[in-house]
């Protein structure tokens, strides 16, 4: 008898292992340096969990054109570093003024808020370190190119442009044109980073570093918009922050202007043009694809 052979794609599986060789990286990423007050707080934030989608999707894209997985590690820890201190930035009195994250007291609520903005800081500038200097196996040029991509994604051009624009969007009428440079900048770039740096690394043909643009453009704003319906719909204990966030900060959100089944249905529209653009690499390009759908089907 012949056994048939099961080419279906195991995303739990591939999830759990990669996220498994993510935590191990992120930690062996940070030792107990001096000053230990500095590193105890990076650390805490760092390693206190979270989805780890932003490092997945820079080794999924990696893996996708065909690169050595471990040499985007680093990279990959980058990416995640880059968010952590956004996040840490983002929940201070001055931005969000958040008290939970990730299921825990955010990071000035446990080392107060001085200590909360250096570890930020040091985590942006140890993400550059990390693909400058301990980046095996990855060519100066490549280095360059992805640290370029870094610096675009988290300055002016990215998260600090959308997260500014938040900001001073609050308590407006905004319009769905602002509501979309918000979030394409201030949660879009970072994602889209995390894939093109996977490609570069991969040494991925133009014509696929341009597919993965725009499969990063479509889930990126379909993240966002999924974080918004989430906001209105989870709990505060599902999601590991505070939910209900944006009514009360009187945000404008997608719900807010298109409705929750309009807001889904988009977000769905987006993933699905998202994964048509990556059909000339199909055969490869499954765990891009289930992280595509993981995106709209989460739950935190
Ligand atoms: C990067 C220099 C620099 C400054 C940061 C504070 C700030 C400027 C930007 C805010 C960016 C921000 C917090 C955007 C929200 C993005 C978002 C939806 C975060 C939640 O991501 P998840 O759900 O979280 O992936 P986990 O915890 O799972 O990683």
């Amino acid at each position: 008898m012949v056994t048939a052979v099961r080419t279906e794609f195991d995303f739990a599986a591939y999830l759990r292992a990669a996220r498994e060789s993510v935590e191990l990286a992120l930690d062996g990423s940070l030792g107990t340096e001096r000053p230990t007050s500095l590193s105890e707080a990076m650390r805490y934030s760092l390693l206190a969990g979270g989805k780890r989608l932003r490092p997945i999707l820079c080794l999924a894209a990696c893996e996708l054109a065909g690169g050595n997985v471990a040499a985007a590690m680093p990279t990959a820890v980058a990416l995640e570093m880059i968010h952590t201190m956004s996040l840490i930035h983002d929940d201070l009195p001055a931005m969000d003024n958040d008290d939970l994250r990730r299921g825990r007291p955010t990071n000035h609520k446990v080392y107060g808020e001085a200590t909360a903005i250096l570890a930020g800081d040091a985590l942006l500038t140890r993400a550059f370190e990390i693909v400058a200097l301990r980046s095996p196996g990855v060519s100066p040029e490549c280095i360059l190119k992805v640290i370029g991509e870094l610096s675009l994604a988290a300055g002016a051009p990215g998260l600090v442009g959308g997260q500014m624009v938040d900001l001073e969007s609050e308590g407006k009428e905004v319009n769905l044109d602002t509501l979309e440079y918000i979030h394409l900048h201030k949660t879009g770039a970072l994602l889209s980073a995390c894939v093109i740096c996977g490609g570069l690394i991969g040494d991925a043909s133009d014509e696929l570093l341009q597919a993965l643009r725009n499969y990063a453009r479509g889930i990126g704003l379909a993240f966002q918009i999924i974080d918004d319906i989430l906001d209105v719909t989870a709990s505060s204990d599902v999601l590991g922050k505070t939910a209900g966030k944006d009514l009360v900060a009187d945000k404008t959100t997608y719900p807010k202007l298109l409705g929750l089944k309009a807001s889904r249905e988009r977000a769905e529209q987006l993933v699905a043009e998202a994964k048509q653009g990556l059909d000339p690499w199909r055969d490869r390009a499954a765990p891009l694809l289930a992280l595509a759908d993981y995106i709209t089907g989460r739950d935190r």
